[in-house]
């Protein structure tokens, strides 16, 4: 039997002495009614003939969370999941497994055990540069629940757009929702659009993390809250983003569809910011039944330090007051006073630079956990070759599918190992990505390599974990993301080497 080609690499797996367990969408599957509903969905592409026997699906407690267990054999197929979460994880495994030849569609038999290494496995989404219908977000949670991503990180508000609507605050997007970056069409989610997509995300075991971005990232607020919000700072920055990729310079009063960051601020010393805060995060925490609510605290260089301080301390107490986690990248660690157990999101690079891991480290004092995005790494919207059409390169250049594969995260900030990391997180920052097409591009096969660190064994541990193995899974692969539709960026052209 050729190795089946999965992704993340489960934990163990070893061969059945037995013939694979043929498979047919007329395969009668019992068990669990949201497994079986989930696993049909993938096998009703397949042609209508009968499957060798019974598919199991069960939840068995006992094991680590999110863990399962899948045997096959040429008589039948059992996943049996730790818990829910499990369950669908080992089905997304199953769906893996299934491989097409001469006589028809197949199972190879095995055993599989597998667990994760971290609990939250994000993918991150800016619907705030360009604005993402929700069919599109949907169609992303297909492709990350596939791989085992459980989280939905989706960066709701940016300088260019206010991407949610907030029922006691109607003037964000009625006045500062309607384009994207380069003048492209905007868009928002009404509160029922957002639900729909938290219900859909829950159905895909994969919980939402909504970030509002403040106190920089703001300009779109400015629109719509003039007396909440600072001039424009026009830094060298701002100049060169302007001569290099065009556009106008940021205008008070006026929308920006520019790519520059970090030029404005809400006020800081003003009490009604943190009014405007309060309901904000109310209304956000109210849709939102995951634990936790990203605050932003990015890029504020249009914020002095100490104001920045005294600003993120009370915009996480806020957060920490609807009850939820706060999340904040790792800007914010500069902070003394963040609501204890604050978690940081760490986008520096794989070594750190300028201090990046000294922030980092300050949120695990202050009681919190990590979360990586290594941006010369695993930011799917860096170009994945200098030719590649869509994508910006500040993060180290092209990153390159082996670069995206060829690091882990506990080796990333010294002190900040296992215990200390909540998990892994891939962005997609959207200046440059359009539609579903170029999500696609840019995130495959990169999101993989995501995934694989996020779920699998610490790279390198194992002979699957090491690139000669995950490129030719990933290869692998690619005839089952083409029959989804999906329209990765292929291997050979991506990466060469
Ligand atoms: C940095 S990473 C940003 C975003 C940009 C991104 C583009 C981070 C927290 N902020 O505002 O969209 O680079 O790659």
């Amino acid at each position: 039997m050729a190795p089946p080609h999965l992704i993340p690499t489960p934990t163990s797996m070893t061969a059945v002495p037995s013939s694979p367990f043929r498979l047919g969408a007329g395969a009668a599957i019992s068990g669990d009614p949201d497994a079986v509903a989930a696993l049909q969905a993938h096998l009703d592409a397949l042609p209508d003939a009968p499957s060798a026997g019974p598919i199991t699906l069960t939840v068995e407690a006992g094991g680590a969370a999110g863990s399962y267990r899948l045997e096959v054999d040429a008589a039948s197929v059992t996943v049996a999941g730790a818990d829910p979460a499990g369950l669908f994880a080992g089905i997304q495994t199953l769906s893996q497994l299934v491989q097409s030849g001469p006589d028809g569609w197949s199972i190879p038999a095995v055993r599989i055990d597998d667990e994760p290494r971290f609990a939250y496995r994000g993918v991150m989404l800016d619907v705030a540069r360009h604005f993402h219908d929700v069919d599109t977000v949907k169609a992303y949670i297909d492709r990350a629940s596939s791989l085992k991503f459980n989280v939905l990180h989706l960066h709701l508000s940016d300088d260019q757009g206010w991407r949610l609507e907030i029922l006691s605050r109607p003037e964000l997007t009625a006045r500062a929702a309607a384009s994207s970056v380069g003048g492209d069409a905007g868009g928002f989610y009404t509160q029922d659009d957002y639900r729909e997509i938290v219900a859909y995300a829950a159905a895909h075991h994969m919980i939402v993390v909504p970030e509002i971005d403040v106190p920089g990232h703001t300009h779109a607020v400015s629109l719509a809250y003039p007396e909440l919000s600072e001039q424009p700072v026009l830094s060298e920055h701002v100049h060169e983003v302007v001569a290099l990729f065009g556009g106008d310079l940021p205008e008070n009063g006026t929308g920006y569809d520019g790519m520059a960051v970090g030029f404005s601020s809400l006020k800081i010393h003003e009490e009604a910011t943190y009014d405007f805060l309060r309901d904000v995060f109310r209304e956000v925490a109210g849709l939102t039944p995951g634990p936790y609510l990203h605050f932003g605290g990015d890029e504020a260089l249009g914020t002095g330090p100490a104001d920045f301080a005294a600003f993120v301390a009370r915009a996480s107490a806020l957060v920490a007051e609807t009850g939820k986690i706060p999340v904040a990248w790792h800007e914010a660690g500069a902070a003394d006073r963040l609501a204890a157990g604050t978690i940081g999101q760490y986008w520096g690079f794989v070594s750190p630079t300028d201090g990046m891991d000294d922030k980092a480290r300050r949120f695990v004092a202050g009681g919190g956990r990590i979360i990586l995005s290594p941006a010369d790494a695993i930011y799917l919207d860096m170009k994945f070759s200098a030719s590649s059409p869509l994508g910006l390169t500040w993060a180290n250049g092209p990153t390159s599918l082996r670069r995206a594969y060829e690091w882990d995260p506990a080796a990333v900030i010294d002190g900040i190992g296992d215990v200390e990391i909540l998990g892994v997180e891939a962005p997609l920052w959207t200046e440059t990505i359009r539609d579903l097409a170029a999500i696609d591009a840019m995130a495959f096969p990169r999101i993989a390599a995501a995934a694989e660190a996020a779920w699998s064994a610490p790279f390198a541990s194992t002979p699957e974990r090491t690139w000669e193995s995950f490129r030719t899974r990933v290869a692998g692969l690619e005839p089952l993301w083409a029959r989804l539709g999906i329209r990765f960026t292929p291997v050979q052209a991506g990466d060469p080497s």
